[in-house]
């Protein structure tokens, strides 16, 4: 596999999903903390109260990152750590976390990359509507500003949001997420609040002409037709104009994907100006990709998702590393020429630690054979500057708790011990070059 030598390798976490200390320091309460703590919401009623208890031991934990060998770690600061209460008095303890976990990484030589957003809105303000009032989008410009001013030269990147589609589809589409709401109207509306933040967090980093790169992670799905029939052909590009192009299409040629404006309500909440903030250059865009869906049409010419052909994750998804190489390849070609980065790229599998290992080989295999496609992509001129791996520690997996696993070290969350699981070792040596 060749890489270009200045290729940045990394491994990814978020602030909800390992930090714990949910009440520590003055942090204020977000939406996951109430959603997890809603019978019947998450899997075994498993919350992030105290999760990997980052929060406390990261001093360990920048050991730990340091010791794998990566050139940079990807984490997210805590909206409700910084403003407990969404806006106005500002917590200088959890500012001053951030700040230090920073300065750790430099003094180690590991470059930062900062997500301001993965999803977990303070509380106070879904008390007003959430991703649902526009507020909500000038809040979080205020909220970047801040970390700007006071952290923007500490990182190397800054990713406004996580996986937007995820942030309203999930929380105010279908409701598996926190905030809980199912409206499929509000969902495109939470879309475009989203897509209006991270246009206005972008405005605030420009007016603080500082050095490091921003960009935006997507979580995109390659919508592959089941055949080439017309109709299955259709129904897969329908799903990808809401999966992918609804976010890709605003931030690259400011407008909704064309063939899908008139089924949709984009009127009632796109105000003028919106696109020019959301369309402004960005300096990289982050792509998460896990697998593929594959689609046809039913007889009603809908879309539904067929089954999968390969092998599944603990989470059901189909393990399809040349996805990969496609995405990267068309995102490229529709949107670029663009700086990408693969923000996250990993697998959740059973893992049982045995006399102190743990023999994760089908984790080890997934990523091996996706860094491939992604070498093949490099190899093909799309201009890929770095792959981070999901997730450095197993952790909080959202509605499932702690019942799935990505980490490439296992957390025994009762004792907080970590054990360099086997994709960890191997991934250690290959950025050794010994692999
Ligand atoms: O754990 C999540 C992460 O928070 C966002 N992207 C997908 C991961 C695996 O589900």
């Amino acid at each position: 596999m060749n890489f270009p030598k200045d290729f940045i390798w990394g491994a990814a976490t978020a602030a909800y999903q390992i930090e714990g200390a949910f009440n520590q320091d003055g942090r204020g309460e977000s939406i996951w903390d109430r959603f997890s703590k809603t019978p019947g919401k998450v899997l075994r009623g498993h919350t992030g109260d105290l999760a990997c208890d980052h929060y406390n031991l990261f001093r360990r934990d920048l050991r730990l990152i340091a010791g794998l060998g990566v050139d940079s770690y990807r984490f997210s600061i805590a909206w409700p750590r910084i403003f407990p209460r969404g806006s106005g008095k500002v917590n200088s303890k959890g500012l001053g976390f951030y700040k230090e976990l920073l300065m750790g990484l430099q003094e180690l030589g590991i470059r930062p990359a900062a997500t301001l957003y993965h999803w977990d809105l303070p509380q106070a303000l879904e008390n007003k509507g959430g991703w649902l009032n526009r507020d909500t989008a000038y809040y979080f410009r205020d909220y970047a500003a801040l970390i700007f001013q006071e952290l923007g030269d500490l990182a190397e990147l800054w990713i406004t949001l996580n996986e937007p589609w995820c942030s309203a589809y999930l929380g105010y589409g279908s409701g598996e997420h926190a905030p809980g709401i199912r409206s499929p109207q509000g969902y495109l509306q939470a879309a475009h609040n989203l897509l209006l933040a991270h246009g206005l967090a972008l405005q605030a980093y420009r007016e603080e002409n500082l050095s490091p790169k921003i960009g935006i992670s997507l979580n995109l799905i390659p919508q592959e037709p089941v055949s080439q029939r017309p109709e299955d052909l259709k129904a897969a590009r329908l799903r990808d104009g809401f999966q992918n192009r609804w976010y890709l299409d605003p931030l690259f040629r400011g407008e909704y994907p064309r063939d899908l404006q008139e089924s949709s309500f984009i009127g009632s909440f796109v105000q003028e100006g919106d696109f020019s903030l959301i369309a402004a250059p960005l300096d990289f865009l982050g792509i998460n990709y896990y697998s593929r869906d594959r689609i046809g049409a039913d007889k009603e010419g809908r879309p539904v998702k067929y089954p999968a052909e390969r092998e599944l994750t603990a989470m059901g998804w189909e393990v399809y590393p040349q996805g990969l190489f496609d995405l990267l390849s068309r995102v490229d070609r529709d949107y670029g020429p663009l700086p990408l980065y693969i923000t996250e790229n990993g697998a959740a599998f059973e893992d049982t630690p045995q006399e102190g290992r743990v023999a994760d080989f089908e984790r080890k295999n997934y990523l091996k054979e996706h860094f491939a496609q992604a070498a093949r992509a490099v190899e093909a001129g799309v201009p890929l500057k770095g792959y981070y791996v999901w997730s450095l520690l197993d952790n909080f997996e959202w509605a499932y708790g702690y019942e799935r696993r990505f980490g490439l070290i296992y957390v025994d969350f009762k004792t907080q011990k970590r054990i360099l699981k086997d994709s960890g070792r191997w991934f250690r040596s290959f950025l050794k070059g010994s692999n």
